[in-house]
């Protein structure tokens, strides 16, 4: 229903925003507002892509949040969330992680699919997902929580677009038809070092049900899946902190590698 009113929303997108601009830290939204409801932090993630798009950026893809329960026991939070993804989160393969422009990040494991048909909720099951995907390709998410300590609740998060601050993409994109997403293995290192492993089916059980999940989810706010989204489906194993200095790479069964620096 929304707790908060239309100025307290905006008032908040912006306290998030700047956050997320300035890469400075904010004492979570639940604590002065424990009124916020899902509508409410939504709504202020929502106001937060408006503002962007506003500016002239472009929204390049989606994401979901707290997929594994790898994910879900780290953050103790028990439910997905979803996130947009701006054209300036966009690192390249083999690039540099500028960590000066964030607060404490941390890099997740995940894999992309990309749509070559609408996805339109509610009801929408993992058969649908896979008719209509294109392409899945390997992904990596830096996020980077805006609230101290990287500690939130789900509304707080939700309010915080979910934590998004930087992707890399790359490696080998392939048809489903080609892949078994369940059993598809990834291995995160960093300097050199394993530091997690997981399979795709730490998502909710196959990775095709965490986009399902979005577009049910979006369907609540009368939106869709558009052919052509590119959908990040969370992370498969737990996030791990990287700091200026460290490299990384992830390797994903069959479909090559992504690495970047942090500079
Ligand atoms: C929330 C976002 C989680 C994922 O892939 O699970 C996420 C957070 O943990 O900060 O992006
Ligand atoms: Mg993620």
């Amino acid at each position: 229903m929304g707790n908060l009113t239309r100025e307290e929303i905006e008032k908040l997108a912006e306290h998030c925003e700047n956050a997320e601009l300035q890469a400075y830290e904010i004492s979570k939204i639940t604590d002065d507002y424990p009124q916020m409801d899902y509508e409410d932090a939504f709504d202020i993630q929502w106001e937060i892509r408006r503002r962007k798009e506003a500016r002239g950026n472009k929204v390049v893809g989606m994401k979901m949040g707290l997929t594994s329960w790898a994910k879900m026991s780290q953050m103790g939070v028990e439910h997905p969330c979803y996130g947009f993804l701006a054209d300036y989160f966009s690192v390249d393969d083999g690039g540099e992680l500028k960590v000066d422009e964030l607060i404490h990040p941390k890099i997740e494991a995940e894999l992309a699919f990309v749509l070559k048909e609408d996805l339109n909720g509610p009801g929408v099951h993992i058969g649908d997902v896979l008719k209509a995907t294109d392409l899945v390709m390997p992904a990596v998410e830096v996020i980077d929580s805006r609230y101290k300590d990287f500690k939130f609740d789900l509304k707080s998060v939700i309010a915080d677009n979910s934590s998004s601050s930087r992707f890399l993409t790359g490696g080998v994109a392939k048809p489903v038809s080609e892949l078994d997403l369940k059993t598809l293995g990834v291995v995160m290192m960093i300097n050199g070092e394993v530091v997690q492993t997981g399979a795709g089916a730490a998502v909710l059980g196959h990775p095709a049900s965490s986009v399902a999940m979005l577009a049910n989810m979006l369907a609540e706010r009368g939106e869709m899946l558009k052919a052509g989204t590119f959908i990040m489906i969370g992370a498969i194993t737990a996030a791990v902190s990287v700091n200026k200095g460290d490299s990384f790479t992830v390797l994903f069964d069959g479909l090559g590698s992504i690495s970047g620096r942090c500079v």
